[in-house]
């Protein structure tokens, strides 16, 4: 009744951005991402007889009433997949650079649906435990995999079609991400509130979704064919589209702080004196530049100068989800 996972983060190249049922977190179009290398989760779930709560330790310490709560809303539904009533101490760790802002719920809730699901000894497979992890948080159901990795949206009402599939291994292409974060990041409408207006009032939100297959396509032969230009310049123009929906939106709502765009030029003028890269940018101030390995440590040296960058993290595609 007790299992450890570890789980990595992932990035998306083409981005999730809107859901079609909000509580089996149906989201309205595919999207395609990287497992990252550098930053992962490690979680420990233990099912006990003599709780009469679930316990989530966060970090070393307490988490709030919350962070608990979703945990226990998402561990209701391994329960019901295993028919028991127990209650479980979840103990987890994030092992990301302290500080820098970044996002954990893809990493921590593909952790946490695989330490959960076998410590009940559920026998799931990769698709099932890309389904539950989904229903933590949507972008989590693609960590289950390594490498480069599509969420296939899925068009049943139940969301029996809706979960990710891997589309290249890990060591298939060292794509390199440079996760430059930016300081005084503060993000004050979530992802998911920000997608649901996005949804529900941007004119430009039918565009977003006819466009998506077409990029999609893109990415992934991009992908397949290791034709880094091409990944590069349909990530950077998917990021930018899905950033208009948001400033189309009512209210409209950004984002980027000022090192946000410094970073957006600095990649231009990189490309301009012949260094290939490009960047895309989530539901935040951070900027993800992409690039070549062998190009990897002279971009990393130059955006490190950039006015309002904090950090830049080096990256490559990583495992998908394990238990210890
Ligand atoms: C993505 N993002 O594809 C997109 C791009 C942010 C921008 O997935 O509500 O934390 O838990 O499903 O997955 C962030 O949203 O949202 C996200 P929920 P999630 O990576």
């Amino acid at each position: 009744m007790k299992a450890t996972a570890k789980a990595h983060s992932n990035m998306a190249l083409i981005k999730y951005w809107g859901k079609r049922d909000k509580a089996l977190m149906l989201p309205c179009n595919s999207s395609f991402s990287m497992t990252v290398d550098a930053l992962y989760t490690i979680t420990t779930v233990e099912f006990k007889t003599d709780l009469q709560n679930d316990v989530l330790i966060l970090n070393e310490q307490e988490a709030d009433e919350k962070a608990r709560l979703k945990v226990s809303r998402f561990l209701d539904l391994v329960r019901e997949a295993a028919n028991s009533t127990l209650h479980a101490t979840v103990t987890t760790k994030n092992f990301f650079p302290t500080g820098a802002g970044l996002a954990s719920s893809a990493s921590g809730f593909a952790a946490l649906a695989a330490a959960a699901a076998e410590a009940l000894d559920l026998k799931m497979g990769n698709r099932s435990l890309s389904q539950l992890a989904r229903r933590g948080s949507g972008s989590a159901c693609r960590s289950i995999d390594g490498g480069f990795v599509e969420w296939q949206m899925g068009i049943k009402a139940d969301g029996s079609d809706s979960y990710a599939v891997p589309i290249a291994p890990a060591n298939h292409w060292d794509l390199t991400m440079l996760i430059t974060t930016i300081t005084n990041e503060h993000k004050n409408i979530s992802s998911r509130d920000g997608m649901q207006r996005t949804v529900e009032t941007s004119p430009f939100y039918k565009g977003w979704l006819e466009s998506i297959d077409d990029d999609l396509t893109q990415a992934k032969k991009a992908v397949v064919e290791k034709d880094f230009d091409s990944l590069g310049q349909v990530a950077e123009r998917n990021a930018l589209k899905m950033h208009a929906t948001m400033l189309s939106s009512n209210p409209p709502f950004l984002y980027w702080q000022e090192g946000t765009i410094s970073v957006m030029r600095h990649v231009q003028e990189l490309r301009e004196s012949g260094i290939p890269a490009y960047f895309t940018i989530d539901a935040g101030a951070n900027v993800v530049v992409l690039c070549e390995r062998k190009n990897a440590e002279q971009i990393q040296q130059s955006l490190i100068k950039v006015q309002g960058v904090q950090e830049v993290i080096v990256t490559g595609p990583g495992p998908g989800v394990s238990i210890l």
